[in-house]
């Protein structure tokens, strides 16, 4: 397997990226971005987001043997729902799944889309052919929702990103029965300056590492060409994921390719997922340019030494408004 060495990223580029773009899909859509890998069976399943010629996003699944080619499904694995509570704020398409296997299932973390804003939505699937749908979880104007793989002090634990004022931050909740959710506080905020200056939002369901939760996020920076999405990488307390213990001050993946710069949002690289693999080696499956899909390795340890203790970066911010 040979990876790309683009720039100083942490993450490498798999050679033959993009892994997965409009001339693989099965069935006339308009691209297919920001997908979320499992592991199962010794097989690699990829939970895509399609975006249909009509503009909304439902999702399908792509199948590989190395995690590394692909082959996407005939029909549309999950579509936006046709009736109950969840057609109401389903209306508008269903996006950006994360899957988090928890409880002896895996559970999806999914943006569902309406005329009344974005809501979390949470469903549970064994086999990636049927889901069930389990509850809305946030209020609206909510998104980038990612579940821990176990229970902290008895809880669930969850990341996602409330829109703020002009301001976008990542808060964590808990909740004991995975459908009320409270006690949430503001995580990470932007650091003014910073390549995540504009918005930080959770991007890859926490990893558990000895060092702490491994956090991939993705943060923008605005310019006047618009925002830029980059990778970023951060750890939070093994005990307390409230508490941030470090953060890397440099992203460790950013738009360089032509198809992380060209597409329908150019200069985004979105993660939604990823594997970590008995080796130590970290697979990130990304959206590039909400066009096509992008995979990129690293060691785990290297992410875990990239960062920098958040009293550090703390200080750096000080009396700077964000
Ligand atoms: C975010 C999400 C993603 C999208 C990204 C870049 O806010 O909506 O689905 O990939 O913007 O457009």
């Amino acid at each position: 397997m040979k990876y790309r060495r683009s720039g100083r990223d942490l993450l490498h580029r798999w050679e033959g990226n993009p892994v997965l773009t409009l001339e693989d899909m099965p069935f006339p859509c308009n691209s297919v971005f920001n997908g979320t890998p499992v592991k199962l069976n010794d097989e690699y399943l990829l939970l895509l987001r399609v975006e249909g010629q009509r503009g909304y996003s439902f999702f399908a699944l792509a199948r590989s043997e190395d995690g590394l080619h692909f082959e996407v499904e005939k029909k549309p694995a999950l579509l936006p729902a046709e009736k109950g509570i969840f057609k109401v704020y389903e209306n508008r398409g269903i996006e950006d799944p994360r899957a988090t296997f928890i409880d002896g299932s895996f559970h999806i973390l999914y943006t569902a889309v309406s005329e009344y804003s974005y809501r979390i939505a949470l469903a549970r699937t064994d086999d990636f052919r049927t889901f069930e749908r389990i509850a809305l979880i946030s209020e609206p104007g909510n998104k980038d929702g990612v579940l821990f793989p176990k229970r902290v002090n008895g809880r669930y634990v969850r990341l996602d990103r409330p829109i703020g004022l002009g301001v976008g931050s990542m808060w964590v909740s808990y909740s004991h029965d995975l459908k009320a959710w409270g006690d949430s506080h503001v995580l990470m905020s932007p650091r003014w300056g910073y390549w995540d200056s504009f918005r930080v939002g959770a991007s890859v369901p926490p990893i558990e590492t000895d060092a702490g939760w491994l956090e991939i996020y993705h943060g923008t920076k605005m310019t006047s060409a618009g925002p830029i999405y980059r990778a970023g990488a951060a750890l939070l307390d093994l005990k307390n994921p409230s508490s941030v213990k470090k953060r890397c001050d440099i992203p460790i993946l950013a738009p360089r390719e032509d198809y992380e710069r060209v597409g329908d949002v150019g200069n985004v690289v979105f993660p939604c997922g990823a594997i970590v693999e008995p080796d130590g080696e970290i697979k990130v499956y990304y959206g590039a340019a909400d066009t096509s899909i992008g995979v990129a390795t690293a060691r785990l340890p290297d992410l875990v030494e990239c960062m920098a203790d958040e009293e550090t970066l703390s200080s750096d911010n000080e009396g700077v408004e964000g």
